[in-house]
């Protein structure tokens, strides 16, 4: 987009400063992100994203969760007497209008929040920084746990597995792109149909009314979170999908990325292993703060937890191949089938570490 638009939709905001510059901002596949550069060293910088309304149709619901959520942490912190409080939680700029936290142009919606200055994103993660972000995810949950408001479902049945092996089902069914015969699909589609009824027993534990609904965050990946230059976590970013789930979400989403020995699109399977030096590392970060508030049946499950993102991932990139790449952005024709044939080899990986899951969780346990 043309720096004056951008601009423009900038000065709707309540800005301090003079905006220098609008540049591109980091990789994320749904939204749009802008650094917005002000002159002046004194004034923050800012982020503007437009937010993708086709996967976050109720725009006004997610940017209540966040107000709610991060109005929430910011108490916490000052409660718990933090320092360097405007790095540890998001800032998100009202408008000049109707101070409301995102506005409408040409049918889009944008936001602008606040640039943490000085802090870093990584795409990868060794066990030191696993630690710290498995106690920072927990943490995020511990805090989240009394909110006085019921957060919306921003995404209905984003973790849902019955409800993404049924949007496979359907894509399935219909083949929109001629692409469900292909051999590679059908031994994958195989595959996924073999674990349907293991991975779908979340939904069934929530029904039978054993498993709690928590506020999670539901994208724990590791270049959601920020650090400081020491390399220590300094807060979670991305909160369009906080909403209540299982806390399977939180932990097995950020093993999913982290715990891979490549990029989720990385071409070649024989490299794909499920790391359990990270895993180790940060499970035992998770329950030094989650584990005051976890029931048994949720820290049973942490090792299911593990495999089921690395296969929901896989049903999901699948289930975008077969409707013809709508959901993810790609760079070259199968680009969703390698990433979906990715996520089932660390799931295969994952399960063969099962045994030695239980067993480091049960030590953890008895520390
Ligand atoms: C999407 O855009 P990004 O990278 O934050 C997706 C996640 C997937 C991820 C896979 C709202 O997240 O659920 O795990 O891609 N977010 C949504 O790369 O669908
Ligand atoms: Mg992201």
């Amino acid at each position: 987009m043309e720096q004056n638009e951008l601009k423009l939709i900038v000065s709707q905001f309540a800005v301090t400063g003079t905006v220098s510059e609008i540049r591109p901002l980091g990789e994320g596949l749904i939204n749009d992100t802008y650094k917005v550069v002000t002159a002046e060293p004194s004034e923050p910088d800012y982020v503007l994203q437009r937010v993708n309304h086709n996967v976050f149709p109720d725009v006004d619901m997610v940017m209540r969760n966040i107000e709610a959520v991060t109005n929430h942490i910011r108490m916490k912190l000052e409660q718990a007497g933090e320092d360097d409080i405007e790095r540890k939680v998001l800032r998100f700029i009202p408008t000049k209008a109707d101070a409301k936290l995102y506005t409408i142009v040409s049918g889009n919606y944008w936001r602008l929040m606040v640039f943490i200055p000085r802090a870093i994103t990584k795409q990868a993660v060794d066990p030191d920084s696993s630690r710290d972000a498995g106690r920072a995810f927990g943490r995020f949950q511990a805090m989240l746990a009394d909110i006085p408001v019921q957060l919306g479902e921003t995404i209905k049945d984003f973790h849902n597995m019955e409800f993404r092996l049924q949007q496979l089902r359907e894509v399935v069914s219909k083949d929109p792109v001629g692409r469900v015969s292909e051999p590679q699909v059908q031994r994958l589609l195989q595959e996924i149909d073999a674990r349907a009824h293991e991975m779908t027993k979340a939904e069934r534990m929530g029904r039978e009314g054993i498993l709690p609904k928590r506020v999670c965050h539901c994208d724990t990946k590791v270049n959601n979170m920020m650090f400081n230059d020491r390399g220590e976590v300094l807060c979670v970013i991305d909160l369009d999908t906080v909403m209540p789930n299982f806390i399977f979400s939180d932990y097995g989403d950020f093993l999913r990325t982290a715990a891979n020995t490549v990029a989720e699109d990385y071409a070649d399977m024989s490299a794909i292993q499920f790391r359990m030096d990270i895993f180790r590392a940060f499970t035992e970060g998770y329950l030094s703060s989650a584990r005051s508030f976890l029931l048994p049946v949720e820290i049973e499950n942490l090792p299911y937890a593990a495999a089921l993102f690395p296969y929901m991932q896989c049903v999901r990139f699948l289930w975008d191949y077969l409707s013809g790449d709508k959901y993810w952005k790609c760079q070259y024709a199968n680009h969703n089938f390698v990433r979906a044939n990715n996520q089932f080899h660390l799931l295969l990986s994952a399960e063969a570490h099962y045994p030695e899951m239980q067993a480091f969780i049960r030590e953890c346990l008895s520390k």
